[in-house]
């Protein structure tokens, strides 16, 4: 096709072994949670984690406007300041990118390589969508609604603004935000500047950053995000199944001082504080947190959810002995939702959720 270099690319095959120079600069772009900074509740900003496919973009807030147009009753063009206006509302919201753990899978999607930093924990302020879904008054043959970011590029061939859509009912819940602060401070340009939205309980894709454009539809949304990325597929052609809720998972705070190289840890024997975060999706609650040391697994301590869409602390009391051991976190949700020990293979290295396993030397 004219005007597009990219059509007629077929999906990238899957590799093993090292990465790829493009998967380490995917892995620059996109900022890591390091696994120390589990330690705060709300994780700072500057380290919270990042995922932008296109380029982070540059816009004003002088001439921003979020519209709303489709199958409303009254379409809107809002600035900033008639969303500041809203009613605010602040949700501390664990936040996990659908990609985190493709790095370990094998063989893997040549994509952002993801171990397991694709998450951080912030507070976001906006108004509830759902103000601003009735002010505009949805007409009753709306079945979806699309969120559009300025941000626009290829995948697989295909040229697209970065969107993805809700039903109006997941739309019109009061924990969906159009966000414009994190932290207490405005957004800054890689988290969506200076609007975006925030779905708690689903992975980070539905939380479309630079926020410019929401279409009320009377058919589903086929914009690329939604309709050919973000689906567990076991095969290509496989039609697959839709991702949306962040799945249960856990992650250890590394104990000790690193190998810089190797990141390997070294702790001192006795008593060793070990903790850690767990979570899972829909605000779903963590039940249960255990921590295996040599395979071996015994109960942790878990904290109450600070909120619905919030990790939980855990921690663990580990009487450690000399030599090399092996860490491992497990977490099981209020609906028995729990971890696998090993990830759960589809073509694109979406929703890895297997056990976090360290690897230290007591001394
Ligand atoms: N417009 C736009 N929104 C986007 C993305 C993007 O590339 N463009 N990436 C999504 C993905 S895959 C994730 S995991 C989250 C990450 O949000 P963060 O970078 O603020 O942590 O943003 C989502 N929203
Ligand atoms: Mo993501």
């Amino acid at each position: 096709m004219a005007g597009n270099p990219f059509s007629g690319k077929d999906a990238r095959p899957h590799v093993e072994g090292d990465f790829a120079r493009e998967e380490l600069a995917l892995a620059y772009r996109n900022v890591a949670l390091p696994l120390e900074a589990l330690a705060y509740d709300v994780t700072p900003v500057g380290l919270h984690y990042t995922l932008s496919h296109f380029d982070v973009l540059r816009l004003d807030e002088g001439g921003f406007r979020l519209t709303v147009s489709g199958r409303v009753a009254r379409p809107l063009a809002l600035a900033l300041a008639d969303i500041r206006r809203l009613p605010a509302h602040t949700l501390r919201v664990t936040m996990e990118c659908a990609g985190n753990g493709r790095g370990l899978m094998v063989p893997r999607y040549p994509s952002m390589p993801w171990l397991y930093e694709g998450v951080s924990t912030a507070e976001w302020t906006g108004a509830p969508l759902r103000h601003v879904l009735e002010e505009a008054g949805l007409e009753r043959d709306a079945v979806d609604i699309a969120f559009l970011g300025a941000d626009r590029g290829f995948d697989r061939g295909v040229e697209h603004d970065y969107g993805r859509s809700l039903t109006p009912a997941d739309a019109l819940s009061d924990d969906v935000l159009l966000a414009y602060a994190m932290n207490g401070a405005p957004l800054l340009p890689q988290h969506g500047f200076p609007l975006r939205l925030v779905v708690p309980g689903w992975f980070g894709m539905a939380s479309v950053k630079w926020l410019t454009r929401i279409e009320a539809l009377d058919r589903a949304f086929d914009g690329f995000q939604q309709a050919v990325g973000y689906h567990y597929r076991k095969f290509a052609g496989d039609p697959g199944v839709p991702i949306t809720h962040a799945k249960v998972k856990s992650l250890i705070a590394p104990p000790g001082i690193p190998d810089w190289y190797t990141r390997r840890r070294l702790v001192e024997r006795g008593t060793v504080a070990l903790a850690g975060r767990a979570w899972s999706g829909a605000g779903t609650a963590i039940a249960r947190v255990e921590v295996a040391v040599d395979g071996v697994w015994r109960d942790a301590v878990v904290a109450r959810q600070a909120q619905r869409f919030t990790w939980q602390a855990w921690h663990y009391g580990w009487e450690a002995t000399p030599g090399d051991h092996e860490l491992a976190c497990r977490a099981t949700d209020a609906r028995g939702a729990t971890q696998p020990l090993e990830p759960d293979w589809n073509t694109n290295g979406m929703g890895n959720n297997a056990v976090h396993r360290i690897q230290v030397t007591v001394r």
